[in-house]
């Protein structure tokens, strides 16, 4: 399997998937668009020896500055909400996938890049990150899910400010905000990002996935996410990988988890 301007990187269970259109600030058009389709709807569903993603950019500047506004620029109204549907359906892959994916943000995470960064598990800034929903300074409104996932990170008070006057925030306002989970010296933001995917991979896998979906109960209308922990819980205790973590407790050592 092929992902046009994707480059993977496997280590140790964790693999780095890197946007590769420096050039163009790693912005997203339709054949990176598609590529995370199918890397997160196929590819890791079909490769269990994956424990966690992190998603970057290359070069010093930028994540992503966006959705490619060179590309969208002659789009009909018909084709934009096309496209927008494609946009949703990838990032909720993102958003759904059964293990955590982490977005190293190393300089601009504009538009359908800060979306994309959004819907990630986690985020690690660079010192020199940017965030921001500029989409009103084209005359359009995010189309990516910012207008619910900005509001979901920082409130509706500072989402509402920052999709109206296109501003941006630094790394740390990201981090006061909620947007960011740390801001790290530039560089290290794939370091400490597979720092904690590598802490994470010794959990049990299965937990690993409920604890996922239990919390994205909490944003899915009509699912009650109090219920869904219930069950999801009940699920846990019926796996071997608890009666592993249990009996490793006892025996004072390192559980062995199957995935079971
Ligand atoms: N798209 C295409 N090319 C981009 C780009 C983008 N978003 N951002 C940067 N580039 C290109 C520049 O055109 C330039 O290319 P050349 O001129 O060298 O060929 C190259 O990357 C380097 O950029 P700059 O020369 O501008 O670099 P600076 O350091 O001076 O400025 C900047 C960095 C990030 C401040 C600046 O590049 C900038 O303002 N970029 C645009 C930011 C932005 O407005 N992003 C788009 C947000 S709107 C849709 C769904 C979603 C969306 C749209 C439609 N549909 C469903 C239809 C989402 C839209 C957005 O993301």
């Amino acid at each position: 399997m092929t992902f046009e301007n994707l480059h993977l990187d496997l280590q140790d269970s964790i693999l780095l998937v890197t946007m590769t259109r420096e050039s163009a600030l790693n912005a997203i058009n339709m054949a990176t668009m598609a590529s995370l389709h199918r890397l997160f709807g196929e590819y890791i569903p079909d490769h269990e020896e994956i424990s966690g993603v992190i998603l970057t950019g290359a070069g010093q500047k930028a994540f992503a500055a966006g959705a490619d506004i060179k590309e969208f620029a002659s789009f009909s109204a018909q084709e934009g909400k096309l496209l927008s549907a494609t946009g949703h359906e990838t990032y909720f892959l993102i958003e759904k996938s059964r293990i955590p994916v982490i977005a190293a943000v190393n300089g601009y995470a504009l538009g359908g890049g800060c979306e994309l960064a959004m819907a990630c598990h986690m985020r690690i800034a660079g010192e020199h990150a940017n965030f921001g929903q500029p989409e009103v300074n084209l005359g359009l409104i995010p189309g990516y899910g910012g207008t619910q996932r900005l509001v979901q990170y920082i409130g509706k008070a500072k989402a509402i400010e920052l999709l109206l006057t296109a501003d941006m925030i630094n790394a740390e306002d990201a981090l006061r905000w909620g947007l960011v989970n740390h801001v790290v010296p530039s560089g290290e933001e794939v370091s400490k990002a597979r720092e904690i995917l590598l802490k994470i991979s010794t959990k049990g896998p299965v937990a690993v996935r409920k604890v996922i979906e239990a919390v994205n109960a909490y944003f899915t209308e009509a699912t009650d996410g109090f219920h869904f922990e219930v069950e999801s819980f009940g699920y846990a205790c019926g796996t071997q990988d608890f009666r592993e973590g249990a009996k490793a407790f006892v025996e004072k050592r390192k559980p062995a988890f199957t995935g079971h």
